[in-house]
């Protein structure tokens, strides 16, 4: 059986100019994983367009198409989902997009995949195989027990600078009114995670020293994380991943975490007006000492990765001044600014249709960079160019400067500019990178920054 997995990019990740380093970082893990359950000796290509051409020309005729949809890569996913059906493939289309649109979905697939795909797809290749596949399958049952081994050897590890990434849970326990997750979870647990044995193999299964999990919340359930953490103790690893501001404020949890090799947080901070986090229902955050977060992580050996998200209800013109100054005082190594965009599905769209604002639904400019609706004290344009000006201004020479001063010994200093201006002064080095295939070579150089980052912590403290 010869099978074709695609995970289509939008535009600006396609760019023959200029390709931005963020499109390089992660394989498309979902897809990995899905070809975990297809039988070895099926012929099966991972295609992620984010790194690759595709060549659709080529006259080829899988038996099976697989394509994960995003809401900024749907219009071109529907397009190879097109092509592929009217040379007689059977497509199937599944994911985050087309769990929130299965109407719109439906009109370019065979099958369409709603929810997670653990469950429904063993079921499909079942039923494919015996000639009787159906044209929906929901996930009802949430488990990640049992998971094959993710079919790492499809990857080309060579195009993308952390190619350690993975996922040891789904889902998240909160529900901001913002955020994918209750609608793509619908209809079954929105919050689980592998037995610690099976995270702690799959981790060792992983070749070198740094890894990335992408999960929304690893410390989501205490027990679990603990568990993993103290599994991991020991291993020699050095990892980033994503919490939430209150579970670094937990006692003991994010200790651990160190020891089990923690050097980067990504954190959820979304907003510097309180008005915003009650209206959005992100009570976690809510009457939390943000710069108390902060000094922990640093304290204890972790970068941070500041999200926010402009254009909230609560926020005015002087969002974005307040957030980046915050930002830079606070020392924070790296920034992540987003502008609030209603995903179809979530509670905030619902609200946002109900009252008129949603602007359009090309979902080409549903990429957290454009304004889709209409925003309460703030207009689209200064909306749009604040977001703009907040990474200039977070991103000067001077702010990284500013921000390095924050730290206490000089070579913390010369860390905190090689890793934040790293990211975003050497961009046309990272495009050089990637075109010559090369950026997985500068993964020693992200590993050492890691690991320095947290001895100096230690050294300090010990
Ligand atoms: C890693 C990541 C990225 C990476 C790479 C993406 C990749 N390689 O897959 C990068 C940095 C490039 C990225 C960029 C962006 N991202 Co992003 N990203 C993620 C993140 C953190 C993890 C994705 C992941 O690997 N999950 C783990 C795997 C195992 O799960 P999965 O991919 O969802 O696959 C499972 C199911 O979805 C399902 N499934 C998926 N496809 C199919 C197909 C079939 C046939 C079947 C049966 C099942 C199925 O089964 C899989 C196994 O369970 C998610 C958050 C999240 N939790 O999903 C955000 C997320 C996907 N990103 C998001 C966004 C908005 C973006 C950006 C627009 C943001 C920006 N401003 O830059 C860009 C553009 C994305 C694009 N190219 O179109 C949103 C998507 C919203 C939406 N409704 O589509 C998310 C959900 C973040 C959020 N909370 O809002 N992202
Ligand atoms: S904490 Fe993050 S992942 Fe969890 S629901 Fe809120 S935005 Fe989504």
């Amino acid at each position: 059986m010869r099978v074709m997995m695609f995970l289509p990019a939008l535009t600006e990740a396609t760019s023959p100019l200029f390709r931005p380093i963020k499109y390089s970082l992660f394989p498309p893990l979902g897809l990995a994983t899905l070809a975990g359950y297809l039988p070895r000796d099926w012929d099966v290509t991972l295609h992620d367009e984010h790194v690759e051409r595709l060549d659709l020309d080529r006259a080829e005729t899988p038996d099976l198409v697989v394509i994960q949809v995003y809401i900024t890569s749907a219009r071109r996913g529907y397009e190879i989902a097109d092509h592929y059906r009217a040379r007689g493939s059977h497509v199937v289309l599944g994911g985050l997009h087309v769990t929130s649109l299965p109407e719109e979905a439906a009109a370019h697939a065979d099958t369409i995949f709603l929810g997670p795909g653990e469950d429904t797809w063993p079921v499909f290749l079942a039923d494919w195989r015996a000639g009787r596949a159906a044209a929906r399958y929901t996930s009802k049952a949430r488990t990640l027990v049992g998971l094959p081994p993710i079919r790492r050897d499809l990857i080309a590890r060579h195009r993308y600078l952390v190619p350690n990434s993975i996922v040891v849970s789904r889902g998240c326990p909160h529900h901001c009114d913002f955020c994918y997750k209750d609608a793509f979870f619908e209809g079954g647990k929105s919050f689980y995670t592998q037995t610690v044995d099976a995270a702690l193999a799959e981790i060792d299964r992983l070749p070198g020293r740094h890894v990335y999990f992408l999960d929304d919340h690893l410390f989501g359930n205490r027990r679990f994380a603990e568990a993993l953490f103290d599994g991991m103790t020991g291993m020699g690893r050095v990892w980033q991943a994503a919490g939430t501001v209150d579970s670094v404020l937990a006692p003991d949890l994010l200790e651990r975490a160190v020891g089990a090799g923690l050097r980067s947080l990504f954190v959820g901070f979304e907003s510097v007006n309180d008005a915003n986090l009650a209206d959005q229902r992100k009570r976690q955050n809510i009457g939390r000492d943000y710069g108390a977060v902060v000094r922990r992580l640093h304290d204890a050996g972790v970068m941070v990765n500041a999200s926010f998200v402009f254009g909230m209800d609560d926020d005015g013109p002087d969002v974005f001044d307040r957030t980046v100054e915050w930002a830079v005082g606070q020392g924070i190594e790296t920034a992540t600014f987003h502008i609030m965009t209603p995903y179809p599905g979530t509670a905030l769209h619902r609200r946002m249709a109900a009252d008129g604002r949603i602007l359009h639904s090309d979902w080409d400019r549903y990429d957290t960079r454009h304004v889709v609706y209409q925003p309460r004290h703030l207009t689209a344009e200064q909306l749009e160019s604040g977001y703009w000006r907040a990474y200039r201004d977070f991103y000067r020479w001077g702010a990284i400067w500013r921000g390095a001063s924050a730290q206490d010994t000089v070579r913390g200093r010369a860390r905190h500019l090689a890793y934040a201006g790293g990211w975003k002064k050497f961009e046309p080095l990272w495009d050089l990178a990637i075109r010559t295939g090369r950026v997985l070579h500068a993964l020693p150089l992200l590993e050492t920054v890691l690991a320095a980052f947290g001895e100096r912590r230690a050294t300090a403290s010990g």
